[in-house]
């Protein structure tokens, strides 16, 4: 299973569940999943005057979703931006305390959206090859050390309000046409790469941090925020640059849609 920044609802060949955050104000609280939809919360979040936040799975969350499964992988957004990981670890303790037959391996992803999606698909191929439980676990922490994430964004307000990344960050964008490309960190933090004045410059830095990153060729995730037409010429330069990609790409869900805001793009891909 997956949280819901994952923007993934059914994974095939597996069986999956997606464990759905909130985005909450005094007015509003939708939970994002497969059912939400996006477009209707976004329209209504832009009319509304007040703060709005998000809350992530709690323990009780975690645990309905472990269900009765006998081995489950709990795939997490990034642990320093939310306490969906601490939660999963929580209820994981809780639940193999009680079933002492039960296994549940956590994973922080230090990361978000795409990235996520990329590892849950291995993990789907993993366990229908048939692989014991730890070698499963031992080969997704190694591909996890393989994988990225780096992101495109016109505005980074709904972060900056909610102390998810720095200040300096959110007064370098606002201004017309002017993107923010950018990375998941090692740590599992937003690192600003480049500031870049229009659609065209910013796609160019994306192809030049993925081949930093050790992109040579492999699966990437464009995950966009009502944007398919960016998604789409950046997927076309990529193919371009490297014939084997293979590239995939999905609208955002509600919690990325809500941070990486309208025209947003996240990338996910394997690298080095
Ligand atoms: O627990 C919660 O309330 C959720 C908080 C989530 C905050 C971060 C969401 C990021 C969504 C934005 C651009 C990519 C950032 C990558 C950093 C690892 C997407």
């Amino acid at each position: 299973m997956a949280d819901s920044s994952a923007n993934l609802f059914s994974l095939e060949g597996a069986s999956f569940a997606s464990v759905p955050l909130r985005i909450v104000n005094e007015e509003y609280e939708f939970v994002d999943n497969e059912t939400l939809d996006v477009q209707d919360m976004v329209e209504k979040l832009g009319a509304y005057k007040g703060k709005t936040g998000t809350s992530c799975p709690n323990v009780a969350d975690w645990l309905e979703a472990f269900g009765g499964s006998e081995a489950v992988f709990a795939l997490c957004i990034t642990s320093n931006l939310s306490g969906a990981w601490n939660a999963a670890v929580q209820a994981a303790r809780e639940y193999m305390a009680d079933h002492p037959e039960r296994r549940v391996c956590v994973l922080d992803s230090l990361s978000t959206g795409p990235e996520l999606a990329l590892i849950a698909s291995r993990l789907a191929e993993l366990s229908r090859a048939g692989l014991e439980f730890e070698q499963i676990e031992r080969q997704i922490r190694d591909y996890m050390t393989t994988t990225h994430l780096l992101f495109m964004l016109e505005s980074v307000d709904n972060l900056a309000k909610n102390g998810r990344c720095s200040p300096v960050i959110a007064k370098a964008v606002g201004f017309l046409g002017i993107r923010i490309v950018g990375r998941a960190s090692q740590e599992g933090t937003l690192q600003q790469l480049h500031k870049c004045r229009n659609e065209r410059r910013g796609m160019e830095e994306v192809l030049r941090e993925l081949e930093n990153l050790g992109y040579h060729g492999g699966r990437v995730q464009i995950a966009h925020v009502f944007n398919a037409s960016a998604a789409g010429k950046l997927g076309a330069m990529i193919r371009a640059k490297w014939d084997r990609a293979a590239v995939e790409i999905v609208p955002t869900g509600g919690l990325c849609s809500f941070y990486a805001e309208r025209g947003g793009l996240l990338i996910g891909f394997e690298g080095k």
